[in-house]
Formats: C-alpha cells, structure tokens, sequence
C-alpha cells in the first residue's frame, strides 16, 4: 500500500463522513484496496450510522410456480426451456395454495414468488397466483414477479407495465424483489443473458412500481464475466434511480454459483470477494437503506461475517430454495427462527424480526430461545446437515 494510497481512502473516507457520493473511480478503487478491513471498517461506519447494530431478518418462504422460461441466461440453473423437458414442471393454482396452507400455524408474513418467463398459460394464472394466496391470508405480503417478468408480462400480453402491474396490485401483489438485474451493462448482458429485459426496461419497470407505489429491492449478479468498473456502474445507475424515486429498500449483491449452468467452468467468487461486494455495495449506495446478505447463497459464515462490512439484513427462513440450490449452494433450504437469531447474536448484532416494508415486529433482548440453550453450550454451525424442523418456527 503506497502513501498515496493511503491519502486517497482518507479522502474517500471524508466523503463518506460528509455524505457526499462515491464517484465509479471511488467504487473501484475500494475494490482493488489491498487493505479489505479498512473498506469493512469504513462501510461498518455507515452501516452503523444507517442501522445501527440492528440485523434484520423475516418469516418468509420462497414459491417458484413454474420453471419454463423462454430466456436463455447462461448463469441460470433453474430454467428448463420448454414445458416436458425433463425436470419442467408448472404447478396448477391449487398446488400454489396449498404451499401457504400447509404453513397454516407458521408465523410466515411474506412470500416471495419467483417464475420463469413461462408464454404458455393465460395472463389470468399469473394474477391468480396472488389472488389464491391472499384467500388463504389476506395479510400476507406478495413479494412477487422480478422486473424480467413484468417486462415479459408487458410484451408476451400487450400491456403496458403500468397496466400489468396495475392489475398484479389488484389482484393482491404487494412489492417486487430485487432479482433480473444481473449486471446492467451491455457488453455482459450480451454474453450471460442476451435474451430478456435490458438494464433500462429493468429500471424503467422499477421506475414505474415506485411511482405506483410498491416498493422493490435491487439486485447484482457477480462473478461472472463482469469487471469491477462495470459492477460499480451498475450501482451507479441504482443509485441514480434511488435519488430519482426513493422506491428502493434493500440492496442485495448475489454471488454467482456455477453448478448445473453453462458458465459451469468459472470459479464461484470467493468469501473475500463478497464481502468486499458487501462493503462497496454500502459505500456506493449510501441512499438505499438496507444491504442484503442472502444467507441461502453466501453460507451461514460468511453471513455472520458480512455482518461487519455494511450488511443489515439477512433475508428470511426461505424454505424450499430452488434458484440456488439448482445451481449448487450447499446451504440448508430453510432456517429457523431461532437459527436465524442465534447467527445474528453470535455476530454480536441486535436481531430484528421485521415485515417486507421493514416495520419493527420483535426485537431480541438477549433472552432464552426456543431450541438454543445457551450459545456456547450449543453446537458450531454444521452446512449440509443442517435441516430444520419447521416445527420449530
Ligand atoms: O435474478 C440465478 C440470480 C436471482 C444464479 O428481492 C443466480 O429480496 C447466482 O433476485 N448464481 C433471483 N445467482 C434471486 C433474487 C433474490 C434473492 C433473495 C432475495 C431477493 C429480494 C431477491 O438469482 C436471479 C439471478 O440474478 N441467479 N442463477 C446462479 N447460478
């Protein structure tokens, strides 16, 4: 490290002190910085003064109603092109019900609902997917349809976006998840996923839920082929949007796993790698409130450790991961409530169970748990074998 660029983290840390934005040479400079405690420690700071030593996580559980998809992206290794391929499968609008009244007694307070881009069923099983769901619990949170999808949804039916998300919110949907967003600038596009939304439909349709007023997450896809000045860019545009709407909540770098996909020959990034992506995500989006670890993806460790370099959130107990678990990751499909605590005492930060909209539901005040007798008389944290007994919940 040269005194030179010792002076220049300094002045980034000025800025960063006075509010004032990170420009793309910042964003990349923090991610060539040889010192990576010193970029932790900087955007604990803002995660800090942002969120205190609050982690958020929530009762949720993922449903993927189909997995045909008409898009070819190369990272994807939940896809199956057409309906009858092995593995496609399409779940009829009574399967889907019966995935929340299953969990009937569960304190779950969102779905989050993820599809391929499926031109093969009538518009009216999208809107349906909602409207059975919220017979069953009119006060659950649809957290639903990625910006791909709106945009697909647009195109394959003849609508506006204003129209199919106008019809998705009456039909019960009630924000959007961050997902689709991969990395926004063309060149990569091209190579990883050529064939569906364009980084400006991808904003332009969150642009348009946030004037409805739905608010959404945001996502980046790294690891692929992307260089760094390209991964801050995209956090740029994000950020760009932000000041434009304020419609963003949470910021969630997901970290590429190539298992079962055609970019199977790179190298899955590295914990180092995501916790610099954690840590620059804070710095270069210091208006979007939250940054994400998606425990599901990154592992339990690193989820504690990213903890301490700007991460706020964790997501929630997800059961039944399909997205990523199709492409290799050797977490548990779901965590208990209790777990999910547990990971974040141990990081020595406050948990804080909250809704989608991050409302406060229940904060711990260090007292005992059901399932955890005491932290240290309980066992490490094993990966694999880690199932959980939803009962627990
Ligand atoms: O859009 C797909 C990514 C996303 C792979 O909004 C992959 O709260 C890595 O967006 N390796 C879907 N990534 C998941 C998503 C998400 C997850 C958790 C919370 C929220 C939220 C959103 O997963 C896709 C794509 O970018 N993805 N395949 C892969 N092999």
């Amino acid at each position: 490290m040269t005194a030179t660029d010792s002076a220049r983290l300094s002045t980034i840390r000025a800025k960063v002190h006075e509010g004032e934005p990170l420009t793309l040479e910042d964003g990349v400079f923090l991610y060539r910085y040889p010192d990576l405690l010193a970029v932790g420690s900087l955007a604990n700071e803002l995660r800090e003064r942002i969120n205190g030593d609050r982690t958020y996580f929530n009762i949720n559980f993922h449903i993927n109603p189909t997995n045909v998809c008409e898009a070819d992206c190369q990272f994807c290794s939940f896809a199956r092109l057409q309906p009858g391929m092995p593995q496609a499968y399409t779940m009829s609008l009574d399967e889907i019900r019966h995935k929340l009244v299953e969990r009937q007694g569960q304190p779950v307070t969102e779905i989050h609902i993820v599809s391929g881009l499926h031109g093969g069923v009538p518009w009216s099983w999208y809107t349906d997917q909602l409207r059975v769901l919220k017979q069953v619990r009119p006060d659950i949170h649809l957290k639903a349809f990625t910006a791909v999808e709106i945009h697909f949804f647009a195109q394959h039916y003849g609508k506006s976006y204003e129209e199919v998300l106008r019809e998705l919110m009456d039909a019960g949907l009630d924000s959007m998840p961050g997902g689709g967003a991969e990395i926004f600038a063309e060149r990569v596009r091209r190579k990883i996923c050529r064939d569906k939304a364009s980084a400006d439909q991808w904003l332009q349709v969150h642009r348009t839920a946030h004037r409805l007023g739905l608010r959404s997450n945001c996502t980046m896809l790294f690891g692929t082929v992307e260089t760094l000045e390209e991964r801050v860019d995209h956090m740029l545009r994000l950020r760009a949007l932000q000041d434009e709407t304020g419609g963003f909540q949470t910021f969630i770098p997901l970290a590429f796993h190539p298992d079962g996909n055609r970019l199977g020959k790179l190298p899955r990034p590295t914990g180092i790698d995501s916790l610099r992506t954690y840590a620059v995500g804070r710095l270069m989006l210091h208006n979007i409130p939250h940054i994400k670890a998606y425990w599901i993806m990154i592992g339990l460790d690193t989820a504690q450790i990213a903890q301490s370099f700007g991460v706020d959130d964790l997501d929630g107990t997800v059961q039944e991961e399909k997205i990523y678990h199709m492409a290799g990751a050797d977490t548990p499909q779901a965590m208990t409530r209790s777990g999910l605590i547990r990971l974040i005492r141990e990081a020595g930060r406050t948990a804080v169970e909250r809704d989608t909209l991050y409302n406060l539901r229940w904060q711990d005040d260090g007292g005992p748990l059901p399932g955890i007798r005491s932290l240290e008389a309980s066992m490490p944290y094993s990966r694999r074998d880690q199932r959980v007994e939803l009962s627990v919940l």
